[in-house]
């Protein structure tokens, strides 16, 4: 009943540099997947940008609608489950309470937050669906699938690991994470049930397609001609577009999603991204029912994703080709920050490496947190989190520039002008410079975050605030306050009307800092960006001043940093106790590897991998089959040296008998070449 809404809106690709009406804003960010808290990669790359950028928006009188909501389906949440013995509902409910409190800890000002088990949202993407499939772009195709006889079912994505074929790196079910690639489950090598660990079993099966490869002129028109999108996405869009774009399957074979609303499809789900994007509309649905305002008029005006790099695919690709399909219209934009590392390496849940949000309120002021990931790299690069660093720009940055600068200021004005702001006479020179840098700051940075250069409008931020503290400094009015008053007074003067100023630039940035800065001004919280402009009067009284920006001390961050370390060290130690491959060395005994040489070599038909060898083992010639067909001719391998295990239980490998492996690299097929060995030489 939700889905009846978007009949209002219209099919409209036409992005041609026309003037965007901005005066509604839909803003959404990436939906977390509640199948764990949030860390800092996810604040800097999606939440924080998008927060900022609601924000100004809002101060500068945009109507802006930010939703946000946890993508509770998927096989990581499945499998979690199955592994602690639960139900998938239970995962998700944990972590989609944790992520809440983790935004709220943020300040992420979100109009609604909701969750993809909710009622309207099943609605919502079931109807979606439907109308796809009676619009003939969802379509139903036979295929295989891997089946597990063992736990009896389909194995869907997650399900499975194996080997990727392309690279032959462990893979997990649809996608290789070393390379990249898109995998079918099927194409897998040597896979696995990831519930019992067998090996499945190739079954005829039926899933529903979505026809992507149909979009591939619309998508591509969109992203030539949408002048919004940044050159990230936009070029990634391009190559993806250039491979030609392949029908998604948008169904599996699981309990835990949304039903598929057929009934012929009994037993299958929605795809987690058939339906996940939707969450940006129930959420805003939901908001609109709770607030009687209509979400479609902030769609309609201006859309802005937020997301992580890892899923610009998602967005740029899919997600237009699904809104063209039901006929609605493409989001204006896409902005896509880059990853956060972890002290110069890749962030890691599963080893812990990382910095849970709730930990680092349990510590630290999450503006500080706001203020490091961004001022530490623009969002369109890749960069690291340390703790050093987060001090270094905190003590050095925050503390020194920012707090300085209105430490004394606030502590001048009471000393020396009882704590109002004194009259503003005869500038001089310095005066008016000073006075222009404070004026034209808020227009400055509203146009770096306009332009979704977040960081930049805080480098400007601070520019002035540094010549602020020179222009005091050079002002010496400890000094001009005995000997030309006037002097003293047009230096408080303006220092005041700059910290007036920072109490509302900074407020897209450090809210909360922000907020204490207007609380000792001693004027009302600000709302409005133009209020920057308008100057605090002669004879307004200020209040006390109070640190707003504290050092933080070596120990701190070294007890950070130990904690980091510890942790790691934890979770290796398990993973230790863990790995039952470790071997002793009466195991490694059992291992007889012999020098051998490769005397016939030929194909084996069907297969595009194997290659069948006579190998001379000193004592006797072995017929080995041997994965090399990628990487070698078979008149390659002719004579040559190669470590042979010769005790492998022989095997039949596509009919052919199998008595010993060729010791070889499986990324690149790359054989152990022991030339000085004599044949039959052992390996001990
Ligand atoms: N749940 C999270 C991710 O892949 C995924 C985003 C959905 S946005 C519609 O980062
Ligand atoms: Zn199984």
């Amino acid at each position: 009943m939700f889905i009846k809404s978007y009949s209002l809106l219209i099919l409209n690709l036409n992005f041609n540099g026309e003037i965007i009406n901005m005066s509604k804003i839909f803003i959404s960010c990436a939906l977390p997947y509640a199948n764990g808290p949030c860390h800092l990669g996810h604040l800097r790359s999606t939440y924080l940008p998008a927060d900022i950028y609601a924000r100004y928006n809002r101060m500068i009188g945009n109507d802006v609608l930010m939703v946000c909501a946890s993508d509770e389906h998927g096989t990581p949440i499945a499998v979690k489950a199955d592994n602690e013995n639960i139900k998938p509902i239970e995962v998700s409910k944990r972590y989609h309470d944790m992520i809440a409190d983790d935004i709220k800890s943020m300040n992420i000002s979100l109009d609604n937050f909701t969750r993809t088990t909710d009622e309207r949202h099943y609605d919502i993407a079931q109807n979606f669906f439907l109308d796809l499939y009676n619009k003939g772009y969802i379509y139903k195709k036979d295929i295989t699938q891997l089946f597990c006889e063992n736990c009896n079912k389909f194995l869907p994505d997650r399900y499975v690991e194996g080997i990727c074929p392309v690279c032959g790196s462990e893979a997990r079910g649809d996608h290789c994470e070393k390379c990249g690639r898109v995998l079918d489950p099927t194409e897998l090598e040597d896979p696995k049930c990831l519930t019992c660990g067998s090996t499945p079993v190739i079954k005829d099966s039926y899933q529903y397609f979505f026809k992507l490869s149909e979009f591939q002129d619309v998508v591509e028109n969109y992203i030539d001609n949408n002048i919004n999108l940044p050159p990230n996405v936009r070029n990634y869009a391009k190559n993806w577009l250039k491979e030609g774009l392949n029908d998604w399957v948008l169904t599996r074979d699981m309990d835990w999603g949304i039903p598929v609303p057929l009934d012929e499809a009994l037993g299958k789900v929605i795809y987690v991204w058939g339906e996940a994007f939707l969450g940006y509309i129930s959420s805003a649905s939901q908001w609109s029912d709770e607030t009687g305002i209509k979400w479609e008029d902030y769609w309609n005006d201006y859309v802005v994703h937020f997301i992580g790099k890892d899923i610009i695919y998602h967005h740029s690709i899919f997600w237009p080709a699904l809104l063209s399909a039901y006929g609605c219209k493409m989001p204006d934009n896409i902005y896509a920050g880059e990853f956060l590392s972890l002290e110069g390496q890749k962030m890691s849940t599963s080893k812990n490496w990382v910095v849970w949000i709730s930990d680092f309120v349990d510590q630290f002021d999450p503006d500080l947190l706001r203020f490091y990931l961004t001022i530490n790299a623009p969002l369109n690069k890749d960069t690291d989190f340390s703790w050093k660093d987060f001090q270094r720009r905190n003590n050095d940055g925050l503390a020194d520039v920012i707090g300085n600068f209105l430490h004394r200021t606030f502590t001048f004005t009471h000393k020396f002008f009882d704590g109002k702001i004194p009259e503003y006479k005869d500038p001089s020179d310095e005066d008016m410079e000073f006075e222009k840098l404070i004026r034209e700051l808020p227009d400055k940075v509203g146009e770096f975050i306009t332009d979704y250069e977040f960081r930049d409008g805080l480098l400007e931020i601070f520019r002035v605030c540094k010549l602020g503290n020179k222009y005091f400094n050079d002002q010496e009015p400890w000094k001009a306050v005995k000997e030309n008053p006037q002097k003293a007074a047009n230096t408080l003067y303006l220092s005041n009307q700059l910290a007036k100023t920072l109490a509302i630039v900074l407020k897209p940035y450090i809210p909360t800092k922000a907020d204490a800065i207007a609380e000792i001004i001693n004027i009302d919280i600000p709302e409005k960006w133009d209020e920057a402009i308008v100057p605090l009067p002669a004879g307004h009284e200020i209040n006390k001043a109070k640190p707003l920006f504290k050092k933080i001390d070596d120990d701190v961050i070294d007890a950070q940093i130990a904690k980091l370390n510890e942790t790691l060290k934890i979770t290796e130690e398990k993973e230790d106790e863990n790995m039952s491959d470790i071997i002793t060395i009466d195991d490694f005994d059992k291992v007889e590897i012999k020098i051998g040489q490769i005397k016939e070599a030929e194909k084996i038909e069907k297969s595009d991998k194997l290659l069948k060898l006579q190998v001379d083992i000193g004592d006797e010639v072995r017929q080995i089959v041997a994965g090399l067909a990628k990487f070698y001719d078979p008149e390659e391998l002719i004579d040559r040296k190669v470590a042979v295990v010769v005790n492998l239980k022989p095997a039949k490998l596509f009919g052919t008998l199998s008595e010993g492996m060729i010791l070889a690299t499986g990324e690149s097929g790359a054989l152990l070449t022991p030339d000085e060995c004599e044949i039959g030489e052992r390996i001990q």
